[in-house]
Formats: structure tokens, sequence, C-alpha cells
């Protein structure tokens, strides 16, 4: 009986079934609660500044993106930011990096303490990104694919001056039709071929993955971004996936057919937008790699980390634009 990495997520046929997001609450601009209540009659949490707080790992590509979006529309001072070690022990996130192993505006030590003063008997994977609310200690939400388009559409009242539209109304049905796409086959496509405990599901999920990819590349081939000229949501979403590509997918879930930099397009896209403030300097290849390879024993046992690949390549003219 071969090992599955989260027996909880995986088919009997083999494939990695991600697990549903428990927390689904939401910050937004019409709701009917004051200053420091807590979600309406309709669950909505009202938008405040400097109330909620972001969880991320840098080495979390779902996370990758919330830090990305809250970057480019200048909610950094809005919503801040606390940052868990890109290793979990047996209780799971845990703020060692921070000062006495606590994070400094939620008291905590594990993020699954933040997840139990919202629901007791959770016992789900402990995930994140997590957009928790400092006032009550509870987590608003970890539904990551919601949570950036509501940074993009609810927060806009607090958003910098001239902060870029991510996820234009005009744009939405084609945007959203591209991003289920990107996700099914390759934010999640590499999960499902890492994650997949037989030669079929890998198969099936390997192939998606690159036909993906060569559809992608014919579009950025004449284009600078997905959408056109301007950088959308669907750009952060691929960019967390490509960047983590040959760190950590291409060997560590077998994504190999190419590496990124061997798929012209593709690399020179990735390194236009690494390049672009809000992506590259939010980057950590130690953490990604550290993460991936450290932390999923069923496949990769000795927990050895690899000292490639050479990174310098992410900061050369990439000729778009
Ligand atoms: N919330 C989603 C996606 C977020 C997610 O999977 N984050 C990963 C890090 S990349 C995580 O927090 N994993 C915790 C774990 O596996 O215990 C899920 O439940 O699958």
């Amino acid at each position: 009986m071969v090992r599955a990495q989260f027996s909880a997520e995986t088919a009997g046929s083999g494939e990695f079934v991600r697990q549903p997001n428990r927390f689904t609450g939401r910050v937004t601009a019409d709701s009917d609660s004051p200053p420091g209540g807590g979600p309406d009659a309709q669950g909505r949490w009202p938008l405040e500044a400097g109330r909620y707080r972001l969880i991320w790992c840098r080495a979390c590509p779902w996370a990758h993106r919330a830090r990305i979006v809250r970057g480019l529309l200048g909610l950094d001072d809005v919503i801040s930011l606390g940052t868990v070690d890109p290793i979990r022990d047996e209780r799971g996130w845990r703020f060692t990096l921070d000062r006495d192993g606590r994070d400094p505006v939620l008291g905590i030590r594990y993020l699954a303490e933040a997840y139990h003063t919202t629901d007791p008997g959770y016992t789900g994977r402990v995930t994140v990104p997590a957009l928790v609310d400092t006032v009550t200690g509870q987590v608003v939400t970890n539904d990551y694919p919601q949570l950036t388009l509501d940074l993009s559409t609810e927060w806009r009242r607090l958003h910098a001056p001239g902060a870029p539209d991510l996820y234009p109304a005009a744009l939405r049905p084609e945007l959203d039709a591209l991003m289920a796409e990107i996700h099914r086959d390759v934010n999640n496509g590499v999960y499902r071929c890492g994650f997949a405990t037989s030669q079929a599901a890998y198969d099936a999920a390997f192939r998606a993955l690159f036909a993906r990819l060569d559809a992608l590349s014919d579009r950025l081939a004449d284009r600078r971004y997905l959408m056109g000229d301007a950088i959308t949501e669907a750009d952060v979403r691929l960019f967390t996936t490509l960047v983590r590509f040959d760190a950590a997918y291409h060997g560590h879930f077998k994504c190999n057919r190419q590496k990124l930099t061997e798929l012209p397009v593709l690399w020179a896209y990735a390194r236009d937008l690494y390049q672009t403030p809000g992506f590259g300097d939010t980057v950590d290849f130690d953490h990604i790699k550290r993460h991936y390879y450290g932390t999923h024993h069923a496949i990769n046992p000795t927990q050895i980390v690899p000292l490639g690949p050479d990174e310098s390549g992410w900061t050369t003219p990439h000729g778009r634009g």
C-alpha cells in the first residue's frame, strides 16, 4: 500500500483531492456591524484599517498570492502581516520566527490556536493563508481564492491612490474562466502530480499541467500579461506557481517535462513579473525549498534539501514590455 502525504485527501484512485476551506467569512464594505463588532446577520465582518492580520508562510503559493495582492493594492499599512516558520512541527504552523516564538499581535505560538478559538472541534489541516481578527482572535477566512478577490473589491475604499484594478469588472467572465483552468491544471495541478499515489493519477495530472503551460505560453507569446497590457489577479496566481517551479515542483513533485527556464515565453514572463515591485521582493527561495523538501515526509523521507537550482537567472533582462 502506497503511503499518501495526506491520506484524508487522497481518493481511492490515487488522486489528490484538496480539502475544502473551513472558514469562509468575508470582510465587506457594506457590513452592518460597527467598528470592532463581529460579523453582521449575513456574516459580513466590518471593513477596518488595522484590525485584521494576514498570516502567511513565505513558502506557500496560496498565501503568497495574498501577500502580493495586499502589496500591489497598497494595503500594507491597513492589514498587518504575521509570518510562520516554513517548517511545521506536529502542531502545525508556528511563530518561531518571532521573539519568544509568539506572534507579537495575536500572542499565539501556533496558528492552530486561532483555528481552535474559532472552532474548538476543528480537525482538518490548519492552513495558510488565514485572515485573523485581532479583536477576537478568530479566523475570519482561510478561503484563499475569495480572500484576494475581496482585497480587490471589498477593500477598495482603503486602497492606496492609484492602486491597480486586479479584478476589472468588464473582464471577469474571461478572467474567472482562465483562473479556473490555471487553478485546476497548474496551481493545484502541481500538487496533483506530487501527491498522486497511483501512476495513472500522476500521468493525468502531469499531462494536464504541461498541456496548460503550453496553452499559456501561446497566450503570452503576443501579450505582456494574461489579460493584455495590465497585471490582473490571474498573473498573480500564475506567478506564485511559476516562481516555485524549478526550485520545488520540477524535482519534488516530479513536474519534469521541462524546467521553467526551458519554456522561453513563460520564463521571460515570470522574470518580468519577478522584476516588478511587489513580486520578486516577496519571494524567498530558501523558505520554499526547506518547506517542500523538508516537510512532505511521504515523498521525500530523507528531508534532504537540494542545493540547486541556480537562481541568478531571475534578475536577468526579460525582453518583454
Ligand atoms: N486552504 C487550502 C490551501 C492552502 C494550503 O494548502 N496551504 C498549505 C501550505 S502551501 C498549508 O497550510 N498546509 C498545512 C498542512 O498541510 O498541514 C487547503 O486547505 O488546501
